[in-house]
């Protein structure tokens, strides 16, 4: 069934990607098989994400984005990643809501993918569903995730492009992201740009950010409902995606170091759950019998004995 599934989807069938993509959801068996299977086709599709802090105007931006594309002939897949719980209340219906002018054009194809459901971690899953569309044939997939974090990070990794959304009157927001996003962006927008105080976000971006390997950061700004003020962005767009050196081989790269140690962690976690040492080596600490790095040594050396030496 996977395998017709996954013949349909290349051939464009948008009714069977819908499908596959929520089995992958439910089923992380699957999801590896269909990645193994898929992964020595092409990446075709440039891979855009925007990213930036609660209602900036990402979802506005991309629907601009998504009539321009749309109107050359492009085929664009879009998902939406909500990475707020289902407590604190989702933006996923309101970013449809934005882009429903869309949702009937066979040119476009939406998905969202919410936490809630994917408590291993939304960025897995974001990846492999960028694969997916790849696979799938769209000539653009544009990723909207809310937030300048670590899952922001994680996503930007796996784009050729990842834009930031900024817009004016931030404060001190902006400041707060600095050891993240606002150092890997690729092109930064400041959008709301009809609202005054533009320009001070722009001399704070000019300040901080620089130049990385020949690739000056863009500024762009931008009005969200104004077709013509984002033609600009999406020129930046198509100028830094199609650059063969969009630093995809530094992304692969961060993408690696994060699945990795994600990896190790999972391992290490397990074992310490299962592990009675551990209960143990923590009744010796906190009774003073066992210095705490002798501890670290010692349950490490099972670890590695344990766990390590059977792995694969
Ligand atoms: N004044 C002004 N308002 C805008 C502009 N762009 C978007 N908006 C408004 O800003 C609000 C938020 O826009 P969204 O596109 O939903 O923002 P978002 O970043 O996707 O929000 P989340 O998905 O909740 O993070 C909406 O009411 C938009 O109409 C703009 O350029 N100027
Ligand atoms: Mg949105």
């Amino acid at each position: 069934m996977i395998e017709e599934l996954m013949d349909n989807v290349k051939n464009g069938d948008t009714i069977a990607l819908s499908k596959l993509i929520s089995i992958m959801e439910k089923d992380e068996r699957t999801r590896k098989e269909v990645i193994k299977k898929i992964f020595s086709c092409p990446v075709r599709g440039k891979i855009i994400c925007f990213t930036g802090p609660p209602g900036v105007g990402k979802s506005t931006l991309i629907d601009q984005v998504l009539s321009i594309l749309t109107s050359e002939g492009k085929k664009v897949g879009v998902i939406l990643v909500d990475p707020r719980s289902p407590y604190t209340g989702g933006a996923l219906l309101g970013d449809r809501v934005r882009m429903q002018r869309h949702a009937t054009d066979p040119h476009v194809f939406i998905r969202s993918l919410s936490c809630a459901e994917n408590p291993e971690g939304i960025s897995r899953i974001v990846k492999d569903v960028i694969k997916l569309m790849s696979f799938a044939g769209m000539d653009y997939i544009i990723v909207e995730t809310v937030g300048t974090g670590q899952i922001a990070v994680e996503v930007s990794f796996i784009c050729h492009t990842s834009v930031l959304v900024l817009m004016p009157n931030m404060g001190d927001d902006i400041q707060m992201m600095k050891a993240g996003i606002l150092e890997v962006a690729d092109i930064y927008v400041i959008n709301k740009s009809d609202i005054e105080g533009a320009e001070l976000v722009e001399a704070y971006l000019k300040e901080n950010i620089g130049k990385r390997n020949g690739w000056e950061p863009p500024i762009v700004k931008t009005i969200g409902y104004n077709r013509s003020s984002v033609v600009p962005l999406v020129e930046k767009l198509e100028e830094h995606s199609s650059r063969k050196n969009c630093r995809y081989d530094e992304k692969i790269k961060g993408l690696l170091t994060t699945m990795f140690l994600d990896h190790v962690d999972e391992l290490a976690l397990k074992f310490l759950k299962k592990s009675e040492d551990f209960e143990e080596f923590v009744k010796d600490v906190a009774n003073c019998r066992m210095d705490y790095y002798t501890a670290i040594e010692n349950l490490y050396a099972k670890f590695k004995k344990e766990v390590l030496s059977n792995e694969g």
